[in-house]
This record gives C-alpha cells, sequence and structure tokens, in this order.
C-alpha cells in the first residue's frame, strides 16, 4: 500500500534501479538539460557581474583526448560554480578548423577536407556532450565555415589598412615536409617545424607579415597587467619580445669613403675597448669591404655557414669561427683602428647584423680573440680588486672606467649613457631598442585555409578585396595532389578577376592565412555570434570582455596567447573593442600523463595488452625487463586511455572527479585506473547516503530548495552535524576561488560525506534538508549529473545548477571551548582554553604556544609531549 506520504516523493526516471547506474542517469539528464536550454546565456542584468569562461578551442581531429577532457571539466567547474554565485556566465565552444591535417586526410584518402572537418566536428561535438559541460552550444563558430571567415577576412582588411599587414620578401622558415612557410613562433628551439618535426630550411620568397613589431613594447610593458595569468607564461612571452636597450655605433672604414658599419651594443661602456668589428656572412658590405687575397677564404667561410641553423651558429658549448676580410674599421672614440671579420656568431636579423667585438668584457668576444690571436684592451675595473684578477677571462660585470680617456673614473652605468650621448653630439652613436620579436609571418602556401583577400594589379598593386564581395569563397572540388606553391595558384578561374580599382585583369592572391590569425580573435565572435553586419558589436565586447578565465595548455605561451593580446590591442586602435588586453586571468593546465612501458635497451614503446607480466613487466620482443614511467599520453607511446572507455565504464562523473582530484590543474596529472575506481566508489557511497536520507523522507520533508530555518535549541549531534557542513562550504567556496584548488575541495567533499553518513538520520529534519541541500549544492560543479539526480529525488526544486551557491554560517563554526591543563614534568602550571574537539596533533601546538610553554621550555623543543584530550598536556623539557 502506498501511504499519502511517500507518494508525493518525487518520481525516478523509469528503469532507474535503487543501484548507482551512470550510464542512464547521466545520458537523460544530458537531454533534460538540451531540452530546457538550461546552459543559454543570459545576458547580465544591472549590477550582475558577467563572467566569461573560455577553454582554448580544439583543433576538430575527430576524437577527443584526455588533455581536451581535463581542459574542459576545469573550464566547466568554474563556470558552473560561478553561476550558482549568481554570475552571469558565457561558457561556449568551438572549432579552430581549419589547418594541415584536413588537407593531407583529403590526400590521402580522397576526401573533401570541408567534409571530413565538419564530420570531425561533428563526433567531437558528441563527445564532448557526453561529459555533461555546462557550454551553450547556440554560440559555437567553426573557423573553416563561411559565416566565420567572412569576418577573419574584414578584420585582415582592416589590419591591411593600418598598414599592420604587408608583403616584403624575405628568408623564411621553409617546411620541406608540409611544402609551407613557418612563422618563427612555429619553429622550435632544434630548427624543427612545429607540426610536422622536419628541419626547417630558408628560402626567399615574397610574403604577408603582420606587424606585430610595432606592438612590442606595449606586449611587454602589459604584461605587468597581467596578475592572474602564471608568471612563467608572462616570462615566455618578455623572452620572446627579447626587449635589448642599447645603442648603435657608426664605425667608417679605412680607405671606403662611403662604407659606415653601423652595430648594435648593450655595452657602449666599453667602447674604448673594442679590438675588432664583426659582421655577419650575410652582411651587405661584405662583398665591398673583402680585400683581394680574401676573397677565396671568405667565399669558403660563407658556405661553411649557409649549412648552419641560428641556434647551431650561437650555442654557448661551440667554438665561434670567422676569418679577416682584410679592410679595417676606425673607432669612432679613439680614431683606432681595428681589423673587420666576418663571424658565424653574428646574425644577420639581429640588430644591425655587425657587432663591435670586447674580448676583456664579453665571454664570447674573449674566445674567438683567444682564438685568432686578436688583441685584448681592458677598459672596466672590478671595483675593489686587483686588476690583473681578469686577466684569463672576461669581467662582465661592474666597474669603473680606465683606459676610456676622458670617461676614466665614471662607472660603468654611467658611462654608458655618457658616450652614447658624446657620440650623439659627434653624430656617430643613437640610443636604440632592439628586439627579438620578429614580424609575425602569416602567409601559407596551402589550401585549407582562409584565403587572403586581395587582387594584385599590375598597375594598382595589392588591392583590398571590396568588404561587400567578402568572403572570398574557398573553391571547392580542387585537386591538391600537386605538391609545392599554393594549389589556389592552379585555378585559373578562381585566381583571374579584374582589378576593384581599375578593372583590368588582376589576379587574387592565392595564399591562405595561418590557422593561427583564425584563433587570433575568436573569443571576441562568442561575444556577438550570429553579427552579420560586424564580426563583433563594441557593446556586446564590452559586456563579456575580457575573458575572466581562460584555460589551455602551455603549448600556447607564445603562439596563441601573444598573437590573440596583438589582435586585441590592434583592433583596440582601430576603435573596435573597448579591451586592451583579451584575457583576465589563465590557467595552464598540466599534462594527462600515462603509465608508459619502455625498453630501455630499444627505446620502444609497448603497449600495455602486449607487456609480459611476470611481476615485473617483460618485453614479449626480448625478454628483457621494461621501464614502468608516466609520460605524455600519445599515440606513439601506446599510454592513452580512451576517454569514452572511462565514461562507458564509469560515467562523466567519476571521469570528472577522478581528473579534478588526482592534481592540481596547473600541475600534471598520473592517470591510475585504482583512483578512478576510487572515486566511483565515493560516489557510490554519496549514493548510499542520499538513499538512506530519502527511506526517511515524508512529503513536508522535502528538500525543496535545499536550506531550512534552523531552531535555536541544538541537540550536539545537531551541532557537530552543522559544524561539519559549515567547515566545508567555507573550504570548497574558498578551493573554488583564487588558485582552484580542486582536489582539495574534493576532499573536503569525503570529509563531509564522512561526518553525515550514518549520523545524519539522528539529526533534526531542518538540519538534514540543510546539510543534504549543502552537499548535494557543493557537489554539483564537479559531477553535475549525480548532483541533478540527487536533487531530484530528495524533492528539490528546480535544477541544482539554477541554486544559490551555499554560503557558510560563521556562527556554526563557532566551537565550544573548554580548559586544557598544563604540566610541566608532571607539575601543573597553568590553564589554557581550547576549542572542544581539538585533536592530539591540534592540542599539542596549542600547547606549545601557550605562555607556560614560552616560560618553561625557554625556546628550546621539549624532550616528550603526553597529551590526554580534553584533560592535559603534560611537557618534558630536554
Ligand atoms: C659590444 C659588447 C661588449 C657587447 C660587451 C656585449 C658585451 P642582447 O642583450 O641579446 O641584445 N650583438 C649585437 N648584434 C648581434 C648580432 N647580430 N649577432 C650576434 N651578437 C650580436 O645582446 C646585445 C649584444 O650582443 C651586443 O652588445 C653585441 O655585443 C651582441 F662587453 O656589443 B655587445
Ligand atoms: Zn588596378
Amino acid at each position: 500500500m502506498t501511504g499519502p506520504q511517500s507518494s508525493s516523493l518525487p518520481e525516478t526516471s523509469p528503469g532507474l534501479s535503487d543501484r548507482y547506474d551512470p550510464s542512464v542517469l547521466e545520458e537523460r539528464w544530458q537531454q533534460t538539460w538540451e531540452q530546457q536550454d538550461l546552459y543559454a546565456t543570459q545576458a547580465p542584468e544591472p549590477e550582475q557581474r558577467a563572467f566569461y569562461a573560455l577553454s582554448m578551442f580544439p583543433y576538430p581531429s575527430g576524437s577527443l583526448h584526455m588533455g581536451h577532457v581535463r581542459n574542459y571539466v576545469i573550464t566547466d567547474v568554474i563556470a558552473r560554480a560561478q553561476r550558482m554565485r549568481g554570475d552571469a556566465v558565457l561558457h561556449p565552444m568551438g572549432w579552430d578548423a581549419f589547418g594541415l591535417p584536413a588537407e593531407n586526410a583529403a590526400i590521402e584518402r580522397g576526401v573533401d577536407p570541408g567534409v571530413w572537418t565538419d564530420r570531425n566536428i561533428e563526433q567531437m561535438r558528441d563527445q564532448l556532450g557526453r561529459l555533461g559541460l555546462s557550454i551553450d552550444w547556440s554560440r559555437e563558430q567553426a573557423t573553416c565555415h563561411e559565416d566565420y571567415y567572412r569576418w577573419t577576412q574584414w578584420l585582415f582588411l582592416e589590419l591591411h589598412q593600418s598598414g599592420l599587414a604587408y608583403q616584403k620578401e624575405a628568408t623564411v622558415n621553409w617546411d620541406p615536409v608540409d611544402q609551407t612557410v613557418l612563422a618563427n613562433e612555429q619553429v622550435d628551439s632544434e630548427g624543427r617545424s612545429w607540426r610536422s618535426g622536419a628541419l626547417v630550411e630558408q628560402k626567399n620568397l615574397k610574403q604577408w607579415f603582420l606587424k606585430i613589431t610595432q606592438y612590442a613594447d606595449a606586449l611587454l610593458d602589459d604584461l605587468e597587467l597581467l596578475s592572474g595569468w602564471p608568471e612563467r607564461v608572462r616570462t615566455m612571452q618578455a623572452n620572446w619580445i627579447g626587449r635589448s636597450i642599447g645603442a648603435e655605433i657608426d664605425f667608417q672604414v679605412e680607405g671606403h669613403e662611403q662604407a659606415t658599419i653601423t652595430v648594435f651594443t648593450t655595452r657602449a661602456d666599453t667602447l674604448f675597448g673594442v679590438s675588432y668589428v664583426v659582421l655577419a656572412p650575410e652582411h651587405p658590405l661584405v662583398d665591398a669591404l673583402t680585400s683581394a687575397d680574401q676573397r677565396d677564404s671568405v667565399a669558403a667561410f660563407r658556405d661553411l655557414v649557409d649549412a648552419l641553423t641560428n641556434d647551431e651558429r650561437t650555442a654557448e658549448d661551440r667554438p665561434k669561427r670567422g676569418v679577416a676580410i682584410g679592410a679595417e674599421a676606425v673607432n669612432p672614440a679613439n680614431g683606432q683602428k681595428v681589423p673587420i671579420w666576418i663571424a658565424d656568431y653574428v646574425l644577420a636579423d639581429y640588430g644591425t647584423g655587425a657587432v663591435m667585438g670586447v674580448p676583456a668584457h664579453d665571454e664570447r668576444d674573449f674566445r674567438f680573440a683567444r682564438s685568432y690571436e686578436l688583441p685584448v684592451h681592458r677598459v672596466i675595473k672590478m671595483d675593489g680588486a686587483n686588476e690583473h684578477l681578469n686577466d684569463g677571462e672576461a669581467w662582465t660585470g661592474p666597474g669603473s672606467l680606465i683606459n676610456s680617456g676622458p670617461f676614466d673614473g665614471q662607472s660603468n652605468d654611467q658611462a654608458r649613457v655618457a658616450i652614447t650621448d658624446h657620440g650623439g653630439r659627434e653624430g656617430w652613436a643613437r640610443a636604440k631598442r632592439q628586439y627579438r620579436l620578429r614580424d609575425w609571418l602569416i602567409s601559407r602556401q596551402r589550401y585549407w585555409g582562409c584565403p587572403i583577400p586581395i587582387i594584385h594589379c599590375p598597375d594598382c598593386g595589392a588591392q583590398p578585396v571590396p568588404r561587400d564581395q567578402l568572403p572570398v569563397a574557398l573553391p571547392k572540388n580542387i585537386n591538391l595532389e600537386g605538391r609545392g606553391g599554393s594549389p589556389l595558384a592552379g585555378l585559373d578561374d578562381w585566381v583571374n578577376v579584374s582589378c576593384p580599382s581599375c578593372g583590368k585583369p588582376a589576379r587574387r592572391e592565392t595564399d591562405t592565412m595561418d590557422t593561427f590569425m583564425c584563433s587570433s580573435w575568436y573569443f571576441l565572435r562568442f561575444a556577438d555570434p550570429s553579427n552579420t553586419d560586424l564580426p563583433f558589436d563594441a557593446e556586446a565586447v564590452r559586456r563579456w570582455l575580457p575573458v575572466q578565465q581562460y584555460v589551455g595548455g602551455i603549448e600556447h605561451a607564445i603562439l596563441h596567447l601573444l598573437y590573440s593580446r596583438f589582435f586585441t590591442k590592434a583592433l583596440k586602435d582601430r576603435g573596435l573593442i573597448p579591451i586592451n588586453e583579451p584575457f583576465e586571468r589563465l590557467l595552464t593546465q598540466g599534462m594527462v600523463q600515462g603509465v608508459t612501458y619502455r625498453n630501455p635497451r630499444s627505446g620502444r614503446y609497448v603497449a600495455p595488452a602486449q607487456v609480459v607480466d611476470q611481476g615485473n613487466p617483460i618485453d614479449p620482443e626480448d625478454g628483457g625487463e621494461l621501464e614502468v614511467l608516466f609520460e605524455k599520453m600519445s599515440k606513439s607511446k601506446h599510454n592513452g586511455v580512451d576517454p569514452a572507455f572511462v565514461i562507458d565504464r564509469y560515467g562523466a562523473d567519476t571521469a570528472r572527479m577522478f581528473i579534478l582530484f588526482k592534481a592540481p590543474p596547473e600541475k600534471d596529472l598520473e592517470w591510475d585506473d585504482a583512483d578512478v575506481e576510487g572515486q566511483f566508489r565515493f560516489l557510490q557511497r554519496l549514493w548510499r547516503l542520499v538513499d538512506s536520507v530519502r527511506s526517511t523522507c515524508t512529503a513536508d520533508q522535502l528538500l525543496r530548495n535545499g536550506t531550512a530555518s534552523i531552531p535555536a535549541e541544538l541537540s550536539e549531534t545537531d551541532t557537530t552535524i552543522r559544524r561539519a557542513v559549515h567547515v566545508a562550504i567555507q573550504a570548497v567556496g574558498e578551493d573554488l576561488s583564487g588558485d582552484f584548488q580542486f582536489n582539495t575541495a574534493i576532499s573536503e567533499l569525503m570529509k563531509l560525506s564522512n561526518s553525515l553518513s550514518g549520523k545524519v538520520l539522528e539529526a533534526s529534519r531542518s538540519v538534514q534538508i540543510e546539510a543534504m541541500g549543502a552537499l548535494i549544492r557543493l557537489l554539483a560543479p564537479f559531477a553535475p549529473h549525480l548532483a541533478e539526480e540527487f536533487w531530484l529525488r530528495l524533492g528539490g526544486e528546480g535544477s541544482v545548477h539554477e541554486q544559490p551557491w551555499p554560503l557558510h554560517d560563521p556562527e556554526a563554526l563557532v566551537q565550544d571551548i573548554v580548559e586544557l591543563v598544563i604540566q610541566v614534568k608532571g607539575k601543573v602550571r597553568g590553564t589554557i582554553q581550547v576549542p572542544a574537539n581539538c585533536d592530539k596533533d591540534k592540542l599539542e601546538e596549542l600547547a606549545l604556544a601557550s605562555d607556560v610553554a614560552q616560560r618553561w621550555l625557554e625556546g628550546k623543543p621539549p624532550r616528550r609531549v603526553i597529551v590526554v584530550p580534553g584533560k592535559l598536556v603534560n611537557l618534558v623539557p630536554s
């Protein structure tokens, strides 16, 4: 018989047993949320804070990996928590959808890159759906769709109009595997392509660049505003921009009236110590200045250097090599003649491509001078030291000037300025800032990218495509087989157009844009995703941006994050947006590492299924023992764990809980099946806890909004439970602010669950409601499906995800105070007041901090401490 009270308890879904079965439950909630449009973005009310939570959008490879899962789950927890805290949250998702894999798939398998990409997007969207993310899918963007790239082109034209996009002939990085040029940021320190891993070659080509160097100072100086970014990322950007403050100094060349060699130096104070001048082998003056008898050795040396990468040329541990070219330069400070050399370590594209050699005060110059028996003139005296201390090596530290004419005795910092000023008055020196940053090369000779909206006219030059003709659509069904050069160049119908200015026959630009262009502004589009008149409306951008919390991989520390900052600043200067920096806070999540079996003899990685287990892991191939490591999950190392597999087996909530619990978000995370299992068991315990409460619950005792008015008189159980609940509310709240310590937040939830299990049933009904209402709401950002199910099962109203975040009641935290006796060697010496329920460690800590202890121990640690909880602490001095 069904009584009237229990019949009004909420229905759970048909077929749902009383066992925790995530597969049924999660799918049902995902469908319900979708039907309810639960995660639709709500425009912020006046007074309401707008909170933009964003994950770096993925390349649609077609399959979701654990790195993605970690990234999106972290952002999701933040978005959900902020929503419950009352913010208007924007949490969108999109696809960085142009790029080479689609084109290569097209070449290998004959599928259309657009079709291939859309299919992958579809698949990945489904996979993401299974994670239970609170994403507003109505704002989805794919950079390869016309309604997006039309605006990428429009923004390119904006930059072009401001003179920030230009074409020039340049020596560029050529990737021989992908058959395209690369930006400097896309070549690693070993000279390899970031994508294909091929050794990059140098080629001379006419290419499109963006003048990011115009923003070098702003990009560097504004790093100081980014206090919500990891220090490491800011340092990487600062080093990449590489500002040097120094001077240019002109040297005349003996016997060549017209020739001036300008060097860049950060040490103008050492000018009197110059013993030679060095040009980069590629320096334009080398040919004119080389004497007849040095022609052959100069030519031979240049060939040698041609074969080296920049890194090989400047590596610390390589000998520096060079040849004299048979000419002399005149030191403008003292008229001294010094030989001119070319050397491998002087780079053509840094500074002026020429340096003054000061062996006494620069290590590299010192070694060079030693190798070639060039003189060493000391001009900086190490203060307070015997002069010949720096005979055997270069002195690169501070000091005062010697052998420097009128500048003798000045500190080298003073002299650096004084010598530059003096040269300035005489016309041979200028203060100068130098940057490592180069303009961003954005043209690519590939098909699957955003076409550059330019038409080349023999008479008018490079003309922008009129904006009302955008997008310049990528032609479909083209033959991608012929490698080398842009595939678009072969399409006569597409290429041949008339000039938008004069109407004469002209040709379309056939290069496409670097995909980093497409991702440099997508965060702006999400603020105004369906605007058909503009890429975004400034008001919408003002409403949502800067992104409050950006989450993504450290691999973009320079690339995407620097480009996006540049775009933001350039668009602000164009008056298009009111913000100066795109991302207020940045979290770079650590890697997900899998158990990896490696054969230390062959270096071969062995798939776990092949490992022979004989107590130790054995390689079936050579019968020898394998090393067990944790490394970033990857196909080649056979150490990946498929998210779908984990979700099938345990559900998304367990996967989320494990990922959040196992390591703080910015640290690497070692995958561990046993810990996944552990989280699953924790959720099962919660299930039983909720079930136990539900079984005693009557219609007038439903959770409703999860709060209850607490009577003044409480039992001891009530007080204990309330304290545990409010301690958890406070701790989880703190862990979800600032540093995002999700792992400790989950530990707090576990503690709370332990405190409630069994005991909560003994509490009064209002305390039960308060406790369960808080537990479920605190769980909601982490395990959203299960929390929603619990909310329903206990008669909560509406969705748990729309409930306000619980706030702790300081009064519930107040603990009873008891008196504790402090003894020294068994004699009572005083008492202190301590909270009831302190554990032994806490009591010892409080006793040691007491006045009595200070007085009797005289600052020395005691030999022994005996704690009798609730009674006394006995200190035995040493
Ligand atoms: C004379 C000198 C004396 C220097 C001394 C240093 C110490 P950063 O800080 O990296 O900008 N340099 C300039 N252009 C170069 C090029 N194209 N290739 C290789 N080296 C180059 O370093 C600036 C210093 O690097 C410059 O200051 C110059 O050497 C060298 F005691 O000039 B210095
Ligand atoms: Zn024209």
